[in-house]
């Protein structure tokens, strides 16, 4: 699957067998980077299944199901979801003794539903520069998300303009130049304090000044109360869409996969107000409760795009919901 999509002429059979081979290769390091999100969930399941089962199998009745109830709800998946995978291995096993083996396959097939959502590329404009605005409370991971999509980008081969949006922390706009830097793209900065919207402008004007391909805007995750930050995301929007009337063209929202059931209710605030079009959920490779992912999935009626994995700009990988059912429960596979 190509990461993104965007109406362009075909290329040269060359460069398009060069880019095949890059997917492949992109592939295979995103199949690893996954593991690696999700080897902190892998590590607790796989204990804790396994201590459910003896060596001969064990015997699926109301106790065995309350005690795999308890395990799934503690990488907090939730109630609802650990309720119906229960009642799914009640209704396919019961009375039967089963091996570890037999129950994964059916924990997995109902994940992927759970989190199944349909083929979500990011969306670029037809022409010009695609805007691609990021928001979430402080501390979630925008900043370093960001330099992880340019560094993801500039890697493809596009040009980045970033606008440091984020002028209420004096650090965020020096965290964000350090990025620019490391990746190798412009950054658009502002006066520490401020208005973000007018940094916004400039970033974009600079995108469409140079020619730049992609526009990534970060912004504040607090200011002196929610109602100000939703009004400054709704300007920054505005001011944007005054030079692009498409643009922003994704708002990306950045969840801490480690604030568990908090990520949620961070995303219901921001959800609505911002238009959001998209999910990263960040350092899933900090957290055993990478279940977390089916909330997010069930309650917000958003794709999740790309999963964050560490601390480093390569360490992004796009978010594929069958590849992610079976890392929580397996890592040997590809
Ligand atoms: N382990 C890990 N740490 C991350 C990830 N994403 C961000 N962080 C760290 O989380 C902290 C806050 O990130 P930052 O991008 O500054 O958040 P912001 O306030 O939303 O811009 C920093 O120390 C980052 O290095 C991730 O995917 N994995
Ligand atoms: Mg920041």
């Amino acid at each position: 699957m190509a990461w993104f999509t965007r109406k362009t002429e075909d290329k040269a059979s060359s460069s398009a067998e060069q880019a095949a081979s890059a997917d492949a290769a992109n592939r295979q390091a995103s199949g690893g980077r996954l593991k690696q999100g999700l080897a902190k969930t892998w590590q607790f399941l796989n204990t804790d299944v396994r201590d459910l089962f003896k060596d001969e199998g064990r015997l699926v009745d109301e106790d065995f199901l309350r005690d795999l109830y308890a395990v799934l709800v503690k990488t907090d998946m939730g109630g609802g979801p650990a309720d119906r995978i229960c009642k799914r291995i009640g209704s396919d096993f019961r009375a039967r003794k089963v091996h570890m083996g037999d129950i994964l396959d059916v924990i997995k097939v109902e994940i992927k539903s759970l989190i199944a959502q349909p083929d979500e590329p990011l969306q670029f404009a037809a022409s010009g520069p695609t805007v691609i605005m990021v928001v979430g409370v402080n501390g979630s991971g925008k900043t370093t998300s960001i330099a992880k999509l340019a560094r993801r980008f500039i890697d493809d081969g596009k040009r980045v303009v970033l606008g440091a949006g984020d002028t209420f922390r004096a650090a965020a706009v020096e965290q964000l130049s350090i990025w620019a830097q490391r990746v190798g793209c412009e950054i658009v900065k502002g006066k520490q304090g401020g208005d973000p919207a007018s940094v916004a402008f400039s970033a974009v004007a600079r995108a469409l000044e140079t020619s730049a391909d992609i526009c990534i805007v970060d912004t504040a995750g607090r200011l002196q109360t929610q109602t100000n930050l939703m009004q400054q995301l709704e300007k920054i929007r505005r001011v944007i869409s005054k030079q692009i009337p498409e643009a922003p063209h994704e708002t990306l929202l950045v969840l801490d996969a480690t604030a568990g059931q908090n990520a949620i209710s961070q995303a219901r605030g921001f959800s609505e107000a911002a238009g959001c079009t998209g999910i990263i959920l960040a350092k899933l490779d900090g957290t055993a409760k990478g279940g977390v992912i089916i909330p997010i999935r069930q309650q917000f009626n958003l794709p999740v795009k790309f999963i964050g994995v560490g601390e480093k700009d390569t360490d992004l990988a796009i978010f594929d919901a069958e590849k992610f059912a079976e890392a929580m429960f397996d890592q040997s596979k590809k």
